[in-house]
């Protein structure tokens, strides 16, 4: 693997144009969405939503401080799930219908070590856990009540969840929700998972997945974030991919490998994450409100994105700079 030098390393590699940069006043880049870039040399990150920015930054200082990209998406997405304004990551999740804030978290590197954590209450990192699973025991996952012994016993601190603005909304939606209690609705709005793909000067892949899942699920459910395969796969030789939306629809087809596998078979990061979404629409007979995007990057540093429906943006960062990207998608949402 060639070893990257910061200085050389990005070059855009456009298979369409850059249609415009609209700076809104936060100042950060928005880039259109026929974007598909390459990092020539050096570390890259990206994730999932705006939220991706922050994390990023935290990825970066991780990378430029030696982290590998496993410390640099372990730190990265530690930001969002510390972040008590998201509704759907981290402590400050939106709970299940019961009013448990329970979250879920994956992790893996470029030798196919990985870890997860599902349904755990009461831990402010998950994905730090999923860490600790995968470097302390012989085990991948551990969910619910022997995930939490296990964070204790690791000497995790206990936080209380969720957040009384959080448990007041819940309330509200009890109340305003009562016909569709046993279905949970989901719509394009409560979907803001991070999903964060690094690669690191050494060249080495990792990749971070965590959440609080689908808002007022129902109790025990799992989605496709803290499956390795779906919500998120990494393989050294290829490249790794991640996913956000409704983790049912990912699950079904093993989203982020078959990404993988897509670009193991010659397709581009762009060109597997739009397969991918076909293949989502091709296997639901109804896609209303169904919204999955995708994340790939390669073992090259090549990287694209695709969603089923408009909205979906991600946050890239090389060369020292971090801006946001828009996806192409199949579906609008009009
Ligand atoms: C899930 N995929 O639990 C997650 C939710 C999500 O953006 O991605 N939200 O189904």
């Amino acid at each position: 693997m060639a070893n990257f030098k910061r200085r050389t390393f990005f070059k855009l590699g456009l298979t369409g144009l850059v249609l415009g940069i609209v700076k809104p006043s936060n100042a950060t880049e928005f880039i259109s969405s026929s974007f598909e870039g390459k990092a020539m040399d050096g570390p890259i990150v990206i994730s999932t939503w705006e939220h991706g920015i922050e994390a990023n930054k935290n990825a970066l200082k991780s990378l430029e401080n030696g982290g590998s990209a496993l410390d640099a998406v372990e730190q990265g997405v530690r930001t969002t799930e510390s972040d008590i304004t998201n509704r759907s990551v981290g402590i400050g999740g939106r709970p299940d219908r019961e009013g448990h804030l329970t979250l879920d978290a994956c992790i893996m590197d470029e030798k196919s070590k990985c870890g997860a954590v599902g349904y755990i209450e009461g831990y402010e990192h998950p994905i730090s856990i999923a860490r600790s699973i995968m470097e302390n025991t012989q085990h991948v996952m551990l969910v619910g009540e022997g995930a939490e012994d296990f964070a204790k016993a690791y000497g995790f601190p206990k936080v209380k969840t969720p957040l009384n603005e959080v448990k007041k909304d819940w309330k509200e939606w009890q109340k305003e929700n009562k016909e569709v209690f046993n279905k949970p609705v989901i719509n394009h709005e409560n979907h803001d998972t991070i999903g964060m793909l690094a690669l690191d000067a050494k060249g080495n892949l990792s990749g971070a997945c965590t959440t609080s899942g689908w808002a007022y699920k129902m109790p025990g459910r799992l989605g496709d974030s803290p499956l390795i395969g779906a919500g998120l796969f990494v393989d050294g030789e290829v490249g790794a991919a991640c996913a956000t939306g409704l983790g049912e629809a990912v699950i079904r087809i093993a989203g982020s490998h078959t990404v993988v596998e897509l670009m193991r078979q010659g397709k581009s990061p762009k060109e597997a994450c739009k397969l991918a979404c076909e293949r989502i629409i091709a296997k639901h007979d109804d896609i209303t409100g169904l919204q999955v995007g995708f994340l790939a990057l390669d073992k090259h540093g090549n990287y694209g994105g695709y969603s089923v429906f408009s909205g979906f943006n991600f946050a890239l960062t090389v060369n020292g700079e971090t801006k946001m990207v828009d996806t192409e998608y199949l579906r609008d949402w009009n």
